[in-house]
C-alpha cells in the first residue's frame, strides 16, 4: 500500500514538503486547490504546477482531497448541470496530471463536525472532540464563529466561508430534503461522472459522513455499512469506490470497522482508506486520540492494517488528524509531528506482518498473528 500525507499547499500550510519527505516509507501527497470555488473547474494548469511542486520533492501526486460537491448538486437543483459538467472537466484535467483517486465527500452543508478543536488530554496535547449535547444546544451558525476563533487563524478543511455565508438559506432549501431525496441526488450525479472517471482510470471514493449521524437536523446517507452497500450498487462501476475512515465510521461503536474494511475490499471499492483513532464514550461523546491501539483509543489499528495487508491492499492510505503535540502551532488535526507518528505506526504494523509471512514462507517460524 502506499503511504500518503494531506497538505495544504505552500501558502495555506504550517507543515513544508521538505519535512513531509523526510517521514520514512512516505510515498505521495494528498493535496487539493483550496482557493477554487466549489463547483468551479480545476485549471490544467494550476493542477499540473501542483504536481510539479511535489515531484520536486521527491513524492508523487496521486490522490486528491477533496474535490467538492456543488450545494445545488446534493440539493438536486436545475443548476445542478452546469456543476456537473464542471467536475468532469475538473475530473479530465486531473488525470491528465496522473491523479489516480478523487476523495470526495456528499454532506449537506457542513463536512466534518466538531465541538471542540483543542480540547486538552492529560499530557497536554489537544485533539479535535465532539459533544453531542453541545452540538445539539448550539445554533449552527454560532458553530462556526466557533471553529473560526479556534482554527489557529487557518482556513478549516470543508468549512469554506463563501459556502457557509449562504447558510441561513441553504437550511431553507434542505427543509424538505430526505434521505431518499439524497440518494437520488447522488445517484444522478454518480450515473453522470462515473463513466468519465472510468475513461480517465480514475476511482471516485466517497468519504463518509463525520460523524456518522445527522447533524442539526440535515440528511446524511454515507454513514452505514449498509448504506455504504447501497451506494456502491447505485453505479456498478470500480470507479465508484469508497473512502474508508476509520474515524469517522468509528464514531458509532456498533460499526465494525474491520469488517467494514474487508468486506469493501473484497469487492474491489476501497481505493483509498483514512487511519485515525478515537475514544468514544458511552454517552454518544468522542475525541480523537493519537493513532496507536491503546486503552485510550476504542478502535482496533492493528486489526484495521491487518485486514489491508490480507488483501495484499496496493491502494492509498493516509494518518488522518493528529493530536497537537510539542508545542506544534498548525491546522487543528493537521499538524506535522503526530502524523508523522501515526504514519510509522501503521507502517510498522504493516512492516511486522511482513516480516512475520516472509518468515512463514521460509519455514522459520509458525504463522504466530492474532486473527
Ligand atoms: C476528514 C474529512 O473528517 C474526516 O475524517 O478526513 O474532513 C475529509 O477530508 C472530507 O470529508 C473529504 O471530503
Ligand atoms: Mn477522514
Amino acid at each position: 500500500m502506499k503511504a500518503t500525507f494531506r497538505w495544504f499547499g505552500k501558502e495555506d500550510d504550517s507543515v513544508s514538503l521538505e519535512y513531509i519527505r523526510q517521514i520514512p516509507g512516505i510515498d505521495g501527497i494528498v493535496g487539493a486547490l483550496f482557493d477554487i470555488p466549489v463547483g468551479e473547474v480545476w485549471p490544467e494548469s494550476r493542477i499540473m504546477e501542483l504536481k510539479e511542486e511535489i515531484n520536486r520533492n521527491g513524492m508523487s501526486l496521486e490522490v486528491i482531497e477533496s474535490v467538492n460537491i456543488h450545494e445545488d448538486i446534493k440539493l438536486g437543483l436545475p443548476s445542478r448541470e452546469k456543476y456537473i459538467e464542471n467536475y468532469k472537466e475538473t475530473i479530465r484535467n486531473l488525470a491528465k496530471a496522473g491523479v489516480k483517486v478523487i476523495c470526495y465527500n456528499f454532506m449537506p452543508i457542513f463536512d466534518w463536525t466538531r465541538s471542540d478543536l483543542a480540547k486538552e488530554l492529560p499530557d497536554g496535547s489537544t485533539v479535535l472532540a465532539y459533544e453531542k449535547a453541545k452540538i445539539e444546544s448550539i445554533e449552527p451558525l454560532e458553530l462556526i464563529e466557533q471553529m473560526e476563533n479556534l482554527s489557529n487563524g487557518y482556513s478549516l478543511p470543508g468549512w469554506e466561508p463563501e459556502r457557509l455565508k449562504a447558510i441561513k438559506q441553504l437550511f431553507e432549501l434542505y427543509q424538505d430534503v430526505t434521505e431518499e431525496d439524497l440518494f437520488d441526488h447522488l445517484q444522478y450525479f454518480l450515473e453522470q461522472v462515473i463513466p468519465v472517471a472510468e475513461e480517465c482510470d480514475i476511482k471516485m471514493a466517497i468519504h463518509p459522513d463525520d460523524p456518522p449521524w445527522s447533524v442539526f437536523g440535515l440528511p446524511r446517507i454515507v454513514r452505514s455499512k449498509e448504506n455504504l452497500e447501497r451506494i456502491v450498487k447505485l453505479v456498478n462501476s470500480p470507479s465508484n469506490g469508497l473512502t474508508i475512515c476509520s474515524g469517522s465510521l468509528g464514531a458509532n461503536p456498533n460499526h465494525d470497522i474491520p469488517d467494514i474494511l474487508c468486506h469493501f475490499l473484497k469487492m474491489n471499492r476501497v481505493p483509498f482508506v483514512h487511519i485515525r483513532n478515537i475514544k468514544i464514550a458511552d454517552n454518544g461523546n468522542f475525541q480523537e486520540t493519537s493513532h496507536r491501539s491503546t486503552e485510550e483509543g476504542s478502535l482496533d489499528l492493528y486489526k484495521i492494517v491487518k485486514v489491508l495487508h490480507d488483501h495484499g491492499f496496493k491502494g492509498y492510505f493516509r494518518p488522518d488528524h493528529g493530536r497537537m503535540i510539542w508545542g506544534e502551532k498548525a491546522r487543528p488535526g493537521y499538524g506535522l509531528y503526530d502524523r508523522a507518528l501515526g504514519i510509522m505506526y501503521i507502517l510498522g504494523i504493516w512492516d511486522s506482518l511482513e516480516q512475520n509471512n516472509k518468515a512463514v514462507k521460509k519455514g522459520e517460524i509458525n504463522n504466530v498473528t492474532i486473527n
